[in-house]
């Protein structure tokens, strides 16, 4: 790794607050998006509808073979290695009435249970997780491809980013392409075994392609945007939590 700027620690959980998701704190709500993604789509689309089929350029992505990483024999599995690394501590979750919310720049919004992600597609894989701070561990993962529910959501033409808001407040964004590749999954089981709070439940990303800070666990909302987003009050870019204090936002591994 070269030298990363040294993130500031974080600031100190004030208990007295209530945890509130990125969206709340940057003023936008899932009502917001999607009344602005519509104001902007009615301005463009008479332009897009001449000159491209709509969402062409996503749908190339989603379906472009994409090169797959190597993946590892569950023999090489780690399981005591892998570090619990959380900003904030184990959000509460209410599984009973957990939704998985797509919103933003696609053509039908979802708010998925937990059930229905079960009943997509399921795919597991042996990768090497690695954390910034320096450390790794062989994992595996079970659970559904990102791009599966991406596809249902059907991003419009000008999406560019996949933000990921968590229920502890953290936030990622990632590119599209990452975001679709066929590895990288919104997991639900670890090593096998549904995964415990403390590693993302009931929804995680799990990844070959990123650094461990890119694979936000307690998912909650995927936010499909055209832009990176920007913080109302003073228009600072809001890429990511660690991306924000310097972290490198592509992260690639
Ligand atoms: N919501 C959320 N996701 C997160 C984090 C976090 O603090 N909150 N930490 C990240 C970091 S830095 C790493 S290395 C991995 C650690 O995953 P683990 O705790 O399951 O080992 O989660 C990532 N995803
Ligand atoms: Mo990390």
């Amino acid at each position: 790794m070269t030298a990363e700027p040294t993130p500031q620690p974080p600031i100190p959980d004030d208990e007295g607050l209530p945890r509130r998701s990125f969206l709340q704190i940057a003023g936008y709500t899932a009502f917001g998006w999607i009344a602005g993604a519509t104001g902007l789509t009615l301005l463009e689309s008479p332009l897009n509808k001449l000159f491209e089929p709509v969402n062409q350029k996503v749908e190339e992505l989603i379906f472009r073979p994409q090169k797959l990483i190597p993946e590892f024999p569950k023999s090489a599995i780690e399981p005591d290695q892998l570090i619990v690394n959380s900003f904030r501590g184990n959000p509460v979750i209410d599984l009973a009435n957990f939704r998985l919310e797509v919103t933003g720049e696609v053509e039908k919004p979802l708010s998925l249970s937990l059930d229905a992600v079960r009943q997509l597609p399921y795919k597991s894989m042996v990768i090497r997780h690695v954390c910034v701070e320096g450390w790794a561990a062989i994992v595996e993962w079970g659970g559904v491809r990102l791009s599966d529910i991406l596809q249902m959501a059907q991003p419009k033409s000008g999406a560019r980013y996949v933000y990921f808001d968590s229920a502890d407040g953290y936030f990622s964004s990632w590119d599209l392409a990452s975001a679709t590749h066929p590895q990288t999954l919104l997991a639900y089981e670890k090593n096998g075994a549904p995964i415990p709070l403390e590693n993302g439940a009931p929804l995680r990303l799990a990844s070959p392609l990123k650094l461990g800070y890119k694979q936000s666990k307690w998912v909650t909302r995927i936010l499909v945007t055209n832009d990176f987003l920007r913080a109302p009050q003073n228009q600072q870019l809001m890429r990511g939590y660690w991306e924000d204090f310097g972290y490198e936002w592509y992260a690639g591994l």
